[in-house]
């Protein structure tokens, strides 16, 4: 099989905090190149890693929106191109599949774009949605010794939307470490979304099992690493060895400085700073500024219920794209 990945697409109609208003546009652009790329490589398939849109309530996203979502994805089927797309957790509310029905991807689904959950029917390729909980990989990967003959292989892409790190490096939320996935997966190879940031082909595991993640399509609120970051998709093929079977592709792009509207950014930099200082002066309390991870990284220290910690950050990022 011939594909191409891409992950992190977060197609929305309002722009992200501190990105331009051109941001809907530019996301379709990305696709339109993706779609372009799939039918100049002749590939047998477009696959979605999560993420496809960026607001989980179906009342903020347009029709006119999913329509050329779905225009753009109608010209790789018309070239024989299957396009397919696991869930993330932005595809879904309060990470629940069965939300999928009120939502733009669901839309997406029921107008002929493949929902990629367990092996596919033909191709050699496997979905896993964003989980709530980990804990069951075994059972979706189907790789429990206790179900009998496993549906992965040598030959097996599996495909998913989930925070895994790659060995030796550790984020502020909780994760998923790319030995533990490797070997509970056994063999293969694996494509993920859900973290922005590229960490490119690597190998992990007793077996050297071959990872990849090219980062996110788009580039959505403003972080560090977004201003150098280039977006890319990949050129897959189940045939070429470890090295060759990921080819990245960079997608043109503006430059950050002409996407976030960084004058903005400093200015409230700015503001934080004199808060602080004004604080500094007045007494003992000290200001921090509340990112979406820090918030996901106290979250994940305190003795609540999954279904809450999603419920509030859902909260927090709705207000922060609002
Ligand atoms: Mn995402």
């Amino acid at each position: 099989m011939r594909a191409i990945l891409l992950g992190d697409v977060h197609l929305a109609d309002r722009p992200p905090s501190v990105r331009t208003e051109d941001y809907a546009d530019l996301i379709i652009g990305k696709l339109r190149f993706s779609v372009q790329t799939a039918i100049e490589e002749k590939v047998d398939a477009l696959i979605l890693a999560g993420d496809v849109f960026h607001i989980k309530r179906p009342d903020r996203t347009s029709h006119a929106l999913v329509q050329r979502a779905l225009d753009t994805f109608t010209e790789a089927q018309k070239a024989g191109i299957e396009v397919m797309a696991v869930p993330g957790n932005h595809d879904m509310q309060h990470d629940r599949l069965d939300s999928l029905e009120k939502q733009p991807l669901g839309v997406l689904f029921k107008s002929g774009v493949k929902p990629l959950m367990g092996r596919h029917p033909h191709l050699p390729v496997h979905g896993i949605p964003y989980l709530q909980d980990w804990g069951d990989l075994h059972g979706w990967l189907g790789t429990d010794e206790t179900v009998g003959q496993s549906p992965i292989d040598t030959r097996t892409l599996v495909v998913t939307h989930a925070p895994i790190m790659p060995p030796g490096r550790s984020a502020p939320f909780e994760y998923i470490d790319a030995t533990h996935w490797a070997n509970a997966q056994g063999a293969g190879r694996l494509y993920y979304g859900h973290i922005h940031d590229t960490h490119g082909a690597f190998r992990a595991g007793d077996e050297g099992l071959g990872f990849c993640n090219q980062g996110a399509l788009s580039r959505g609120s403003l972080h560090e690493s977004d201003l150098q970051r280039k977006p890319a998709i990949t050129l897959y093929d189940t045939d070429g060895d470890e090295e060759s079977c990921w080819r990245r592709i960079e997608v043109p792009h503006r430059p950050a400085s002409e996407v976030y509207t960084l004058t903005q950014v400093r200015s409230a930099e700015h503001n934080r700073e004199q808060m602080s200082e004004f604080i500094r002066r007045i007494g003992s309390v000290s200001i921090n500024t509340i990112s979406i991870e820090a918030l996901s990284a106290h979250l994940a220290t305190l003795d609540i219920p999954a279904d809450v910690k999603s419920a509030v950050l859902e909260l927090v990022e709705e207000a922060t794209c609002s």
